[in-house]
């Protein structure tokens, strides 16, 4: 379900001049336009496959109708939003929620919407039909090696799925842990953690990563067995050059400060990726920059500064994910908001004049500093991110245009009103 493209040149037309206007004035105040434009243009967000239907809760789910039905239709969404704003150049895939029935053909269909295939994300925190062992009492983690030995196969069967459809990493996200004091010997559960994703290392061609994602609590609320960057950190140095630690901003205990943890990581060279979403309570999974837009600029900051100092590609050298979902918004939309608090917060960082706040740090100049972080965060770049966007193809205003275009209405058309996208 493509816009035609006549009609977002006729949206542009119409924003063309009042966008001419901003634009020019903002320019006026940067000397390095040219620069953040290409990097903002180089810059994709890999979406998630679950975040394109209504997630729900434990209380309940409410589907919003015209949700994705196959993989196909999933990667039809994305390619709708990567058109719209041309930064959703990537789709990161779940199985088995989403296993290609012809990778060939899958492939064809992503290349189509100019999509490559992000990181895969591998699931034995639930059971499946048919499944031989349950994950009731976690996988790697298991006191049984059978249990163990069913979720490193299943690690493996996502890599060669990946494999096929030209993706280059493993996401492993576990639920692994336990819900009670006494449950779990925790020097047993590491290291037969260890061990499994020694064995799902092992397994990854040359050219792959694998990210260890880190989470504090949830599903288990005593111990999780990859609870934290440090437990992350630990697995990823033991298991060598190809493993990274992935933060996503919900997975952290109240308070946190992500950007210093991003910091290190990046510094340690062992920051793979991320998934980015925002939160009041826990792993909320809120649009990203709903809540603290503050906190994600100053993430980007450390990023780009980071990245900057490692002499890294901003765009291919990390995952840049999202992981969102939730009951009362149009996925779409939310997705469209979630990658444009992403582009805004990149593009405040690289306003940040770094000479002069290293100057400060080092003058132990406190007051200047601050001014130069809240000067960068408090400029409207939304201007330089449309611009960027223009230039690309895109529209000026993404979500005016979808809404303008009833996209939704002639999704459910299209699909029905009763759809369930697989997944959460
Ligand atoms: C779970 O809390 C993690 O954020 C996972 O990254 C993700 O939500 C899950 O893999 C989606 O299935
Ligand atoms: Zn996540
Ligand atoms: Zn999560
Ligand atoms: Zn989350």
């Amino acid at each position: 379900m493509l816009i035609e493209k006549y009609k977002i040149a006729e949206h542009n037309d119409a924003l063309m001049a009042t966008h001419r206007r901003a634009f020019d004035y903002i320019a006026g105040e940067i000397p390095q336009t040219t620069e953040i434009l290409q990097r903002l243009a180089a810059f994709q967000v890999g979406i998630p496959s679950w975040a394109l239907g209504t997630g729900g809760t434990r209380f309940g789910r409410f589907p919003g109708g015209g949700e994705p039905r196959s993989l196909e239709e999933k990667i039809e969404d994305v390619g709708l939003l990567h058109q719209l704003n041309q930064s959703s150049g990537a789709i990161s895939l779940h199985i088995p929620w989403d296993v290609p029935s012809n990778a060939a053909h899958i492939k064809a269909v992503a290349a189509q919407h100019g999509l490559r295939f992000d990181a895969m994300n591998s699931n034995t925190f639930q059971d499946q039909p048919g499944q031989q062992h349950s994950y009731k009492f976690g996988s790697l983690q298991h006191v049984n090696k059978a249990v163990r030995k069913q979720a490193v196969e299943h690690n493996i069967e996502v890599i060669r799925h990946g494999v096929e459809l030209g993706s280059e990493a493993l996401t492993v996200w576990l639920s692994d842990g336990s819900c009670f004091p006494g449950q779990l010997n925790f020097r047993h559960a590491f290291q037969n953690t260890l061990e499994g994703l020694q064995e799902i290392y092992a397994a990854l061609p040359d050219n792959w990563k694998v990210f260890v994602e880190y989470k504090a609590a949830e599903p288990n609320f005593y111990s999780t067995t990859v609870g934290d960057w440090g437990q992350s950190l630990l697995y990823a140095n033991k298991l060598g050059p190809k493993a990274y630690s992935l933060v996503d901003l919900g997975h952290h205990l109240p308070n946190a400060n992500i950007e210093q943890i991003v910091s290190l990581l990046l510094m340690e060279g062992k920051l793979g990726g991320f998934h980015f979403n925002d939160s009041k309570f826990g792993d909320d999974d809120l649009t990203v920059g709903s809540i603290k837009p503050y906190q994600l600029f100053l993430i980007f900051n450390e990023l780009v500064d980071g990245m900057d100092a490692r002499g890294m590609n901003h765009n291919t050298d990390l995952g840049w994910m999202i992981d969102a979902s939730h009951n009362v918004k149009d996925p779409l939309e939310d997705l469209l908001q979630s990658v444009e608090a992403i582009m805004i917060s990149y593009a405040q960082a690289l306003l940040v004049d770094r000479k002069k706040l290293l100057a400060a740090q080092q003058d132990n100049d406190v007051v200047t500093a601050q001014e130069i972080l809240q000067q960068a965060f408090r400029t409207d770049v939304r201007p330089l991110v449309a611009a960027a966007r223009l230039q690309a193809g895109g529209a000026l205003q993404p979500l005016a245009l979808y809404r303008s275009e009833k996209v939704r209405a002639n999704l459910v058309q299209q699909r029905g009103l009763k759809t369930m996208a697989t997944g959460l």
